[in-house]
């Protein structure tokens, strides 16, 4: 459609919008009048700098693709209320929450040809006078966070990659450089304040909303808007980490000490992501350790598997502080990619990381075949605990740490350049946590666990399904209270829904 012709659909639109506009509206574009005569310059449509701007901050390719028919970018909270009550009044209209824009699974933050809610502009960060907790709105990024606490000595349970975004990562879960000791991000929110489909503004903690407070812990966008994030703040010195990057002749030597980590005694202070990488330009395959260990004194001897496997092509342990460390682990970020992620969890054995990685190598030698560009990336890190005995619950399966400690977090991410990939991506990944996850049901490796990490998950993966039986129900009956005409599993449509 031209220009002109949308805009003259639209002013016909609208002009019948408004007529109607306490019954309903059937269009996607009229609802979006009906937003920009209530909201004005905060909707913003297809050619404009801040349309352009919005959908181009997306980090994968993929996400970028097919444009929303207009982007609404509230500043507050009572503005996210105006707007929900606005869109309630529209029929047949797609809306998408969008927080940091870090999700890589199509249309789970964005609405082609919806309306997508850009919550960037909600981006305070306030301490509060007691010092106990920082109110953090959804529109940050970790990293903005991290560099107004640094200097305070202290920190939050936040992302380990600077410009990730809040609201994801915290209602998905969130696994920090702190969580070994800390547990899951959503483990450290001491209140959410949410815009529920009626509009209403209310706040989720252990004495209000006790039910919706857990609900959010791991179910995303299922229930609500969350606006702003109440974070429990922890003290925090500069501590040790950075990265060691060794080439593919030290693999084997690699996969013994993750192997060896996983088996010993539990370190609530040590945080480790052991990368096997392909990258189709160098033609190389490397293994890069994120290393890090909660204290400021550099203790080489709870970590010398890892640090005295030779040869290094860098190292970067160094004392320092979480915005460092996140500024660091982004720029070791691959860009511009199509990319899809996907994830498993298991127990460890004695032999499973070694038999899983030549899986992965054959699936990556394929990949290399028919694009040759491809990065190929397998991530083995720890899923953090679960809270203790009388703290408020997540959603997750477990119980007590001896449920956790044992279990490897597999993350399998590959990429391409060119949007003509995507299907093979997305079929790669599949048949790679098919091949796995078969592999590990084989008598002596160890089994499956049924939780999958949702912010890791592929869109074909169900990670909600691994929370039980028992806590699906619950979620039910959580989102007939706070979201009885379900808006937030039909109308937002993105995400894993209950449903
Ligand atoms: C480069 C990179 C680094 C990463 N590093 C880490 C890491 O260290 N640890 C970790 O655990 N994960 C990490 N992740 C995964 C990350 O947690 C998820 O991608 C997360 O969903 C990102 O949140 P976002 O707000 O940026 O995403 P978005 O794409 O904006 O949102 C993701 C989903 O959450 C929903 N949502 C967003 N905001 C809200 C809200 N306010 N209320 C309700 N629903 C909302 C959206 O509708 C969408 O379905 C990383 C991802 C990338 C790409
Ligand atoms: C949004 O999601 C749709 C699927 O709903 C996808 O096809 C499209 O590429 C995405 N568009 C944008 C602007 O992110
Ligand atoms: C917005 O992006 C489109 C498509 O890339 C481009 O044609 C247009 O000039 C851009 N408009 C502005 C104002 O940046
Ligand atoms: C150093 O590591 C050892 C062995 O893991 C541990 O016992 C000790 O407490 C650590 N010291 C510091 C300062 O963290």
């Amino acid at each position: 459609m031209t220009h002109l012709s949308t805009l003259l659909f639209s002013s016909l639109v609208f002009a019948l919008g408004a007529q109607a506009a306490t019954t309903t509206t059937t269009t996607t574009i009229g609802c979006c009048r009906l937003l920009e005569d209530a909201f004005g310059s905060l909707v913003v449509y297809p050619d404009s700098a801040q349309y352009n701007s919005s959908v181009s901050s997306y980090f994968f390719l993929e996400q970028r693709q097919i444009p929303p028919t207009c982007i609404v970018q509230p500043t507050a909270a009572n503005e996210v209320s105006n707007i929900v009550k606005t869109l309630s009044s529209c029929s047949d209209v797609e809306v998408a929450i969008r927080s940091g824009g870090h999700s890589p699974n199509v249309g789970f933050s964005n609405a082609s040809n919806g309306i997508t809610l850009d919550l960037r502009s909600l981006n305070s960060i306030v301490l509060a006078a007691d010092g106990k907790t920082v109110s953090v709105g959804t529109g940050n990024q970790w990293g903005d966070v991290y560099q107004k606490l640094d200097s305070l000595g202290k920190t939050v349970v936040g992302a380990r990659v600077f410009d990730v975004g809040i609201g994801g990562f915290l209602s998905g879960g969130g696994i920090s450089f702190f969580s070994p000791r800390d547990g899951f991000g959503c483990d450290n929110v001491q209140n959410f304040q949410v815009v529920l489909a009626s509009g209403a503004i209310v706040n989720a903690n252990a004495q209000e909303n006790q039910l919706l407070f857990k609900a959010l812990k791991g179910g995303q966008n299922n229930f609500g808007i969350i606006t702003r994030f109440d974070l429990f703040i922890k003290t925090t010195a500069k501590f040790w980490g950075g990265a060691i990057v060794t080439p593919e002749s030290a693999d084997a030597a690699q996969l013994d000490a993750f192997t060896k980590f996983k088996q010993a005694a539990y370190n609530p202070l040590i945080e480790i992501e052991q990368t096997f990488v392909y990258y189709g330009s160098q033609k190389s395959y490397f293994v890069s350790n994120n290393l890090f260990y909660l204290s400021s004194s550099s203790n080489i001897s709870a970590l010398d598997s890892f640090t005295s496997i030779t040869p290094q092509l860098s190292s970067t342990l160094r004392i320092s502080d979480v915005a460092s460390f996140a500024s660091e682990v982004e720029a070791g970020q691959p860009i511009n990619q199509y990319t899809v992620y996907a994830t498993t969890t298991f127990p460890i054995t004695s032999t499973n990381l070694k038999l899983i990685y030549t899986l992965w190598k054959t699936t990556t030698d394929q990949l290399a075949a028919t694009i040759p560009e491809t990065i190929s990336a397998m991530t083995y890190q720890s899923i953090p605990p679960p809270p203790t005995e009388g703290a408020p619950k997540n959603l997750f399966p477990f119980k007590d740490p001896s449920q956790t400690h044992p279990l490897v977090l597999l993350l399998i991410s590959v990429y391409s350049p060119y949007e003509k990939d995507y299907a093979l991506l997305q079929q790669t990944s599949k048949e790679f946590i098919t091949a796995v996850e078969t592999l590990l049901k084989e008598p002596g490796n160890g089994g499956v666990s049924p939780y999958k990490y949702l912010n890791y998950a592929a869109s074909w993966q169900d990670p909600i399904s691994g929370y039980g039986a028992v806590t699906i129900k619950e979620m039910k009956s959580t989102a007939a209270i706070y979201d009885p005409k379900a808006f937030f599993q039909t109308v937002v449509k993105g995400g894993y829904k209950l449903k």
